[in-house]
């Protein structure tokens, strides 16, 4: 099911025009015009190339809340950008769903061959996705999932798994107290994502079950930080107003709310780090962008899980897959890593699977596209 409409007007305007140009050429050669065999030869020749069609995507981004966001902005237009025959409409969600349906409906007028989503929240896609899909026009969501009704409504999906994220992470955090001897109590506060985001739901979810499994864990407090820095120290702020130096391990589920907490706890006259009993408090973070490496590689940060933004390449493969008449997988994960200062744990072992824990260096500083 992928847009023909689109082509077919392209291929009759074509044709209209070189008829046009045909009949105008005509009439100009009887009204005296000079012009020699190789010009009429040239135009003649370039009315038979008609411009290639250029594949319109509209873009529905969530919007500029975290440096993983501008990664994935800046991915994705590039991509697109290098490749001749694309047009990517961009467009701004500024994180509310809202906004995203506009931008939907507005692509469909625009009458666009594909639309590029990634869902602020899981849920409320059903009506825009059916009137993208009555109008022909395929949608490719990627990154953040939507539920809906009737998987038809969409194409495809690419992105993360988030819960085997939050698994890496708790995995981490377990083998990591156990390296250092620790076997006391672990109060632990949450700064969760934006609320209802597929990020937030896994990475919430892989904690909810590592306390419930853990009964020397405790979660003392869980509330969202919006995936940004500036919420994340004001959640922080809260939490240390409420249980002070009885928290020991701060999960912040993504870099920028983990730079909001550091700022908060150093602010509040505690460290970073995990000697409990001195107060110290321990920052777990997802994301993996340069600025949460360096902070990981200086131990602000004791583990933090990769999520991967780098889709722009994916995603123009899968369009060209498209345009060939190709069907792509419906569901795709994409590979993640794991970094740390502490050296004390190579790998994890979850589920049955092997997971690489990489020690943060300059030399993996410079190599990091994000
Ligand atoms: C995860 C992505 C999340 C990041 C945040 O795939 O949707 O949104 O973890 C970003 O940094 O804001």
């Amino acid at each position: 099911m992928y847009r023909k409409t689109r082509r077919e007007k392209h291929k009759i305007t074509g044709v209209t025009i070189f008829l046009l140009s045909a009949a105008l050429l005509f009439c100009m050669a009887g009204c005296g015009r000079k012009e020699d065999a190789s010009d009429e030869a040239e135009s003649t020749l370039s009315q038979d190339n008609p411009p290639e069609h250029i594949v319109t995507i509209g873009f529905s981004q969530i919007g500029s809340e975290s440096d993983w966001r501008m990664a994935s902005t800046k991915s994705v237009q590039e991509a697109f950008a290098a490749h001749e025959g694309f047009e990517l409409i961009y467009n701004d969600g500024q994180q509310k769903q809202e906004n995203q349906i506009k931008a939907i409906r507005e692509f469909i007028d625009q009458d666009v061959d594909y639309i590029l989503l990634d869902p602020c929240v899981e849920t409320g896609w059903d009506s825009a996705l059916l009137e993208a899909k009555e109008a022909g026009i395929p949608v490719i969501v990627y990154d953040r999932e939507v539920v809906v009704s009737d998987n038809s409504l969409y194409t495809a999906w690419i992105g993360s798994d988030f819960y085997l994220e939050g698994k890496k992470a708790c995995t981490w955090l377990r083998e990591y107290l156990q390296a250092i001897g620790y076997y006391g109590d672990v109060n632990i506060v949450d700064i969760q994502g934006t609320f209802g985001a597929s990020a937030q739901i896994g990475r919430s979810r892989a904690l909810d079950e590592a306390v419930s499994e853990n009964s020397r864990w405790h979660l003392i407090g869980q509330e969202t930080g919006d995936f940004t820095t500036s919420k994340g120290r004001e959640v922080m702020e809260e939490m240390l107003i409420q249980h002070g130096g009885n928290i020991n391990v701060v999960y912040c589920e993504n870099d920028n709310e983990a730079y909001g907490a550091i700022e908060a706890i150093t602010k509040a006259g505690y460290k970073i780090g995990s000697d409990f009993a001195a107060h110290e408090m321990l920052i777990l973070s997802f994301d993996s962008t340069s600025e949460g490496l360096r902070l990981t590689k200086e131990g602000k940060i004791a583990v933090n899980t990769e999520c991967s933004p780098l889709y722009g390449p994916r995603l123009v493969r899968m369009i060209e897959q498209m345009e060939a008449g190709e069907k792509p997988e419906f569901r795709t994960y994409i590979e993640e890593e794991q970094f740390s200062a502490f050296t004390g744990i190579g790998s994890l072992r979850i589920d049955g699977d092997s997971y690489f824990v990489t020690r943060v260096t300059d030399e993996l500083l410079d190599e990091r596209e994000y």
